[in-house]
């Protein structure tokens, strides 16, 4: 880089690199407190060991050191933070490259959580060794999101025993046939990770569908629900449950 070139402020930021452990994140991650999409984002951060702080959001009442989304959501809208008023939103300091190339202040940030999959772990070769490979393990990323969203569709935010009720029959038939295209492709394609002997972004995508929504989130929602207080809902539940 050309001394010319460096700006002051693109020269505290340089210094800043210098700052003491705990000062200042690398990265930012925004998103509520939930395990949801910024999941995944999570997993490869500390696999990676990459120094990340998080922001979190709640609608009111918030308590906490949270932040209310209601009143930041417009605001990052209009600034840009938040391109499509959701969140995951990741920032990155990227010195070296942004600053050579003048932009952004050494500062970068996306929306879209495949986005920020793929953003870091481009960086940090969590993709394949080829084409072939990287295709492989985008078809396995895709096949894990359309089981996570039969999931997503069937059981969350659902408070029915009726809706709750028809989730059930297609749990028992749609996820284990999607659970056997996914073990099919891994037993064709992978090794001891989803995709080859390595690990890969796939894997933080598996890891989060089967053990975030299959394992944990599920028999909470529905042990909840059995334990409901109007007992007519409540029984409806304890006979389905006891068939999971
Ligand atoms: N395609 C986006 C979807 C993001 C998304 O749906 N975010 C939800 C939470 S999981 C959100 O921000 N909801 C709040 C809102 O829309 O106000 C991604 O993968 O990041």
């Amino acid at each position: 880089m050309e001394l010319k070139a460096v700006s002051l402020a693109a020269l505290l930021l340089l210094l800043s690199d210098l700052r003491p452990a705990g000062a200042g994140a690398a990265y930012t991650l925004h998103y509520f407190a939930a395990r949801g999409k910024a999941e995944p984002i999570r997993l490869l951060l500390n696999e990676l060991q990459l120094d990340y702080t998080e922001i979190r959001y709640t609608r009111p009442p918030v308590t906490g050191n949270m932040m209310n989304w209601e009143e930041e959501k417009p605001e990052g809208i209009a600034s840009g933070l938040f391109p499509f008023g959701q969140l995951p939103v990741l920032t990155h300091i990227h010195r070296p490259v942004l600053l050579q190339q003048g932009k952004e202040g050494g500062v970068v940030s996306m929306a879209q959580s495949g986005a920020i999959m793929n953003y870091i772990g481009r960086q940090h070769s969590m993709y394949g060794k080829d084409i072939f490979q990287d295709m492989r393990i985008d078809e396995m990323i895709g096949g894990i999101g359309d089981l996570k969203a039969k999931w997503r569709d069937r059981f969350y935010g659902k408070e029915t025993a009726e809706d709750l009720a028809a989730a059930l029959l297609l749990w028992r038939e749609e996820v284990p046939t999607w659970l056997s295209f996914i073990g099919t492709l891994k037993k064709k394609h992978g090794g001891r990770w989803m995709v080859g002997d390595e690990l890969t972004l796939a894997d933080f995508y598996a890891f989060e569908a089967l053990d975030g929504a299959m394992r944990y989130a599920l028999p909470r929602l529905l042990s909840h629900l059995v334990t409901s207080p109007d007992l007519s809902f409540s029984r409806t539940f304890s006979a389905a449950w006891s068939e999971v």
